[in-house]
């Protein structure tokens, strides 16, 4: 925990912090120490089904994209997918998300179906956001799914809102935030986190460190390449997980929840992951800013294998069973597809619904 480079006497202080706390509370607040070992292994499963629906999802939506149904920008979460699983087992129903552009893996995680997420990146009228925000626009306010932003960073503030009105609403509500590590260099990230911490707010920031902002390597953009030292700036507990490990997403989430939820304190954490696909669907897979060694090399550690490989040590899901769940999870997703084809494009008339919040429903 919190070993930032830029950390200095504050984030040894957070360490020390750290250190003292009862090991219960260390650990997430979802996972009951006497769990038995049938009760992890339908929790193992759920991740497993959750992570191949994102990933066959979002097949699909390269394979519309290129057949032109679905427009617009288009940023896929392949590789990143144990963040979403793992964050959203650890939320309540009742949490809210604010997210980037790259959001349909979270969507789905956070439960907006997938017949309503591909209908919006179709641009049809039963779309999440009535087929008027796409790809990048993914709403469901039932859900507390607070977007889909497309402004790189603009968001972050947003959250710190949400976690403000928590707050005043004496609720015990969490906000968590996501974002790529490009946008640690955004003045509005600042702002929120100085906010957030200042004003105690229950908001877990999620930096998705997949390494490049478009096509950027992070080492041509940050000048300390260890993004979680920010947390030190604003005397925020800061962490590093390895992303491609759905557990250590899930232990690390379940701490700062926790604490977001009990104490109403802040966490920055940065989780390493690589994206498996190009930047947007206009960008090539590996392209010239990364070579093909270098994607192939991170391939290996491809979240959903890592799962399935604990599984399979385990015996607790045959080569048979996996296969059958792939092919669910590829039902459904066809189902979503045959779906957001036959709804109805928006009618004229909805270019004047939800821009005024009275109109909001
Ligand atoms: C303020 C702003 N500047 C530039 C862009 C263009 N842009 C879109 S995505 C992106 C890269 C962001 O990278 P990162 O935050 O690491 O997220 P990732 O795409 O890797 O998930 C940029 C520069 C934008 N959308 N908003």
């Amino acid at each position: 925990m919190g070993t930032g480079t830029g950390g200095g006497r504050l984030t040894d202080t957070i360490e020390r912090e750290q250190t003292r706390k009862p090991k219960q509370e260390m650990q997430t607040t979802n996972e009951p120490a006497e769990a038995t070992a049938a009760e992890q292994a339908t929790l193992r499963k759920e991740l497993l089904r959750s992570m191949l629906l994102q990933r066959r999802f979002e097949e699909r939506c390269a394979e519309a994209y290129a057949l032109g149904k679905i427009g617009g920008f288009c940023h896929l979460y392949i590789g990143q997918e144990a963040i979403s699983a793992g964050t959203m087992s650890v939320l309540r129903p009742d949490d809210y998300v604010v997210t980037s552009y790259r959001d349909h893996g979270q969507a789905i995680a956070r439960g907006v179906t997938p017949r309503s997420v591909m209908s919006e990146l179709f641009g049809r009228v039963d779309g999440c956001s009535g087929g008027k925000g796409g790809s990048m626009h993914l709403f469901d306010k039932k859900l507390g799914f607070l977007g889909g932003h497309g402004i790189v960073g603009g968001h972050i503030p947003l959250a710190g809102g949400v976690g403000w009105a928590i707050k005043y609403r004496k609720g015990d509500q969490v906000c968590v935030c996501f974002f790529g590590e490009a946008a640690v260099n955004i003045g509005a990230f600042h702002e929120a986190l100085n906010i957030a911490s200042l004003w105690s707010l229950p908001c877990v920031f999620v930096i998705e460190n997949n390494r490049y902002g478009m096509g950027t390597a992070i080492s041509r953009s940050t000048a300390n390449e260890d993004v979680k030292a920010r947390a030190a700036a604003y005397r925020m507990l800061g962490e590093s997980v390895d992303a491609q490990d759905v557990f250590a997403v899930r232990d690390a989430m379940g701490r700062a929840v926790a604490l977001a939820r009990k104490d109403s304190k802040p966490t920055l954490i940065e989780m390493r992951t690589y994206r498996f696909m190009g930047h947007s669907m206009s960008d090539a897979a590996s392209g010239t800013y990364r070579s093909r060694e270098e994607l192939e090399e991170n391939m290996k550690r491809d979240p959903i294998v890592i799962l399935h490989d604990i599984m399979r040590a385990n015996n607790e899901l045959s080569d048979g069973e996996f296969s059958k769940l792939d092919e669910e999870q590829k039902a459904i997703c066809q189902d979503a597809w045959d779906f957001a084809d036959a709804s109805a494009e928006p009618p004229l008339e909805n270019l004047f619904t939800n821009v005024l919040v009275e109109s909001t429903s």
